[in-house]
């Protein structure tokens, strides 16, 4: 058992996975910028490929600067081990190829990312893979969805970027019943406001991109797994698939999330004061932001989060035009996708991360063309409202 298990989210976030270098006594984890490892013999080789020894043989199957940030996530997760990969796509592709085969049948959040979708619709398909894209904030849907072939629940909570919010402990419960595996996107929330595998979840998936690493200036992802059983399944897949990170990456990643439970704390105190302003502001028709009293499950989001995340979604009076009017109004938010990052951006999921989902799809899902998401940043609230005020002012 690592010395930080016991230990709460800042000092895990600091510490966890990662200790003194005994070579030279670097405090930060040293980046083992290499491809390949040495054997000591041809034997010491032969009995590490053969799993007699343990040691690192090749970075694809595991490197210690990336192993540090996988310990990490997992102790922050409360799982029992992670898997890093280049991209949060890379982790839910790697997740999905474990878990379905052709004839395999998986029940999903209809509004997720749009390409967790996509993947499925598009690639996953091909091979006779079938899907029910839901409302798994309403639980009958699940159960109506589930068939004899259904293998994997896979649930974004909150959802991006609806910000509709499932019930995972409800939905672990189903997902025993049946006997098929629950994976959570955590990637909205992260491990400090919201542990799905405390809630019995059996996966978590993450892009690291968004708070994990919070500075927007890296693509990276991550499978936590609950127990070692699905950690060496989907770990066996993993290296096969090789959609590993690389090292330098995964040290940007884990020093990011030194600061993780200090950024999302204050972005998260930032979201709440500027979802009470745009629900006060006459241009704006309506605000999701799962610490509002009116987001319909605010219930829900106290049980199962203890913090509301970053994430708001609005509309504006005047549908799409008014909308993009908004969009190009502000000036201290980045007009980008992507989210968690330490600094403010604003965009419009139906023409940018919700696209490639037709329109009938997106609607169905709640995503409609006049809806604008704010992944709030760490600067000043004062500043952020001023800034989205003169935006607003422009289409009064
Ligand atoms: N899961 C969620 C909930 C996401 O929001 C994203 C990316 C991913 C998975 C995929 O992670 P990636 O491969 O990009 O690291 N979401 C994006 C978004 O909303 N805007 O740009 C990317």
């Amino acid at each position: 058992m690592s010395k930080t298990h016991a230990c709460g989210k800042y000092t895990k976030a600091i510490h966890a996975g990662q200790s003194i270098d005994p070579l030279y006594g670097a405090v930060s984890v040293p980046i083992y910028q290499t491809s390949t490892f040495a054997f000591l013999s041809a034997e010491d080789g032969a009995a590490k490929f053969a799993g007699e020894v343990k040691g690192y043989k090749y970075t694809r199957l595991g490197n210690p600067t990336v192993n540090a940030l996988e310990q990490c996530v997992a102790e922050l997760e409360n799982g029992h081990g992670g898997l890093a990969t280049a991209s949060g796509m890379a982790a839910i592709s790697t997740v999905y190829m474990t878990f379905l085969s052709a004839g395999s049948h998986i029940v999903s959040t209809g509004s997720v990312y749009g390409p967790s979708r996509i993947v499925i619709e598009k690639q996953f398909s091909r091979f006779g893979v079938e899907y029910s894209y839901i409302d798994t904030s309403d639980l009958s849907n699940i159960e109506k969805s589930i068939k004899s072939n259904t293998k994997m629940l896979y649930i974004e909570t909150p959802a991006n970027p609806t910000l509709a919010i499932t019930d995972i402990a409800a939905c672990a419960a189903i997902a025993k019943k049946h006997g098929i595996v629950l994976v959570v996107d955590n990637t909205f929330m992260g491990p400090c406001f919201q542990r799905p595998i405390e809630l019995g979840a059996d996966v978590v998936v993450h892009s690291l991109t968004k708070s994990l690493n919070g500075h927007s200036d890296v693509v990276a992802g991550m499978i936590v797994t609950k127990n070692a059983e699905l950690y060496k399944k989907i770990q066996a897949v993993h290296y096969q698939m090789g959609g590993t990170i690389d090292p330098n990456q995964a040290w940007l990643v884990l020093r990011g999330i030194k600061t993780l439970p200090l950024r999302v704390e204050k972005s998260a105190q930032n979201a709440m004061e500027i979802a009470e302003f745009l629900k006060s502001h006459p241009a704006v028709t309506s605000v999701a932001y799962p610490g509002l009293k009116s987001h319909p499950q605010h219930e829900l989001a106290k049980k199962q989060m203890s913090g509301f995340g970053s994430m708001i979604t609005f509309e504006v009076k005047g549908g799409i035009k008014a909308g993009k009017a908004v969009m190009n109004g502000v000036k201290l938010a980045a007009l980008a996708v992507s989210l968690g990052g330490i600094e403010s951006l604003i965009q419009h999921p139906a023409s940018m991360t919700h696209a490639g989902v037709s329109k009938k799809d997106r609607e169905d899902a709640g995503i409609t063309d006049g809806l604008i998401r704010y992944s709030v940043g760490c600067e000043d609230a004062s500043d952020i409202i001023a800034d989205l005020g003169q935006a607003l002012e422009k289409i009064k």
